[in-house]
Order: C-alpha cells, then structure tokens, then sequence
C-alpha cells in the first residue's frame, strides 16, 4: 500500500522555474546569446551547474572552472533577488486542498527537491513545516534524472519506494521517481512526461483518492 507522497518543489508547488528562466536568460544574453522557454524544459530539475554546462554548450563557449563558478554565483544572485520577493500567494493553486487530504489520509510528505534554495523557498511561502522530510540540493550528490533525492525521501520517511507516490512536472524528474521505482503522477502535459504512471495538469482539482486508485489499477 502506498504510505507517501514525495513532492517536487518548482512546478509543482510554486511555480519558481520562471525565475530560473529569467535569471539564466540574463546570464546567457550578458555572454552574448539568447536562451528560449522551450530550451528551459531542459533545465528544469536539473542542478545549477548542470544547468550551466547546458547553456554554456548551447552558447559554444567554453569557460574555465573558476568562471563557471562565478557565472553560477552571479545567476544564484539575480534568482535570489526574486524569490526574496515570494510570499504565500505564490503556492500554486490546489495545494493547501491537496496537502489538507494527504493528512487526512494519514499519509506521510517529503519534499524532494534539487534545488540548493528549497529551504529558502519554503520559508518564504510559509510551507517549512508542511513535510515530514525535506531533501534538497544540500543534502544530494546526484540531480534528477538519478533517482537519489527520491530514495533518500524513502529512506528518511522509512518507507520502500514501492510505497511511495512521486509528483513531478520535469521530464528529468519523472525518469528519477521512474528509476527509483516509484509510482509517478506528472504534473503538466502527457505529451510531455510520457514515462508518467499518470498525468494531471496541476494538483488544482486532483484527488488523493484518484491518485491512490491509479497505483492499484
Ligand atoms: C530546481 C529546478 C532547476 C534548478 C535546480 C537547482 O529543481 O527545477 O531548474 O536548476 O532546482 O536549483 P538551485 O540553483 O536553487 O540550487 P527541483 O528539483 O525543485 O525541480
Ligand atoms: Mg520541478
């Protein structure tokens, strides 16, 4: 039976990959080239410097360790300066109504996320105390696709990855709940998230009873 819910933070609680995308488009267009939103699905989910090694490779330039360093600093900077500004509103919407029947199905939560500002992140919207374990950039090797920020939710939860239910909107992320052997809802389009066990555009209107149906069926 399924005893967790793991959630992924950007895009699926707060929408925080606009952010990135404007800060790494500045940093791209200070280098001399441009980054497009279709471009930017590549990046989601992926770490900061991963991301940086895309972009630079979309660009052709080929920098040295301590520039990418500062390049990834600088952009750290500029992603900062907008998420200082989140408040609460900035919670996607149906996930106060999601969360509030995870707890009455008795259900465990962990955040798992690659992002090193996640913590930041939930306070800033008032949501660091809504999970029962939080895995973020800090405390992972591996981004997604590899599936350890999920197995070390599991692990941290005391739970089996065949327990578990991962939500995820990046292509990046659903191969990393997929690998780590767990049921996967994608948040977004199926046309998209193809490796999903299901897909719902948002949690806005999905069910936790919907969701627990799907994993028997
Ligand atoms: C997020 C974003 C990625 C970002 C990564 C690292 O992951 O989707 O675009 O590059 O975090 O973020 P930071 O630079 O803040 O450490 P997730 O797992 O929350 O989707
Ligand atoms: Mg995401």
């Amino acid at each position: 039976p399924i005893k967790a819910f793991l959630f992924d933070l950007d895009g699926v609680i707060v929408d925080t990959a606009t952010y990135h995308y404007q800060a790494w488009k500045r940093l791209a267009n200070e280098l001399g080239f441009d980054i497009s939103e279709e471009f930017n699905e590549r990046l989601k989910g992926v770490s900061r410097m991963e991301s940086l090694d895309i972009i630079l490779a979309h660009g052709g330039l080929t920098v040295s360790d301590e520039q990418k360093a500062e390049l990834a600093e600088q952009k750290n900077q500029w992603y900062l300066d907008l998420v200082g500004r989140m408040t609460s509103e900035d919670i996607l919407p149906g996930v106060a109504t999601f969360f509030s029947q995870v707890r009455k199905a008795n259900l465990l939560t962990a955040l798992g996320s690659v992002s090193k500002n996640a913590p930041l992140i939930l306070e800033r919207i008032g949501m660091s105390q809504a999970f029962d374990a939080i895995i973020d950039g800090t405390k992972i090797s591996k981004g997604k696709p590899d599936p350890e920020v999920f197995l070390k939710g599991a692990a941290e939860l005391e739970v089996s990855p065949a327990e578990c239910v991962v939500f995820e909107d990046a292509v990046a992320g659903v191969e990393a709940g997929k690998r780590g052997g767990m049921f996967v809802v994608g948040i977004g389009s199926p046309d998209v998230l193809t490796q999903a066990d299901l897909v719902a555009p948002s949690l806005d209107g999905l069910t936790v009873d919907e969701v627990l149906a799907a994993t028997v069926a």
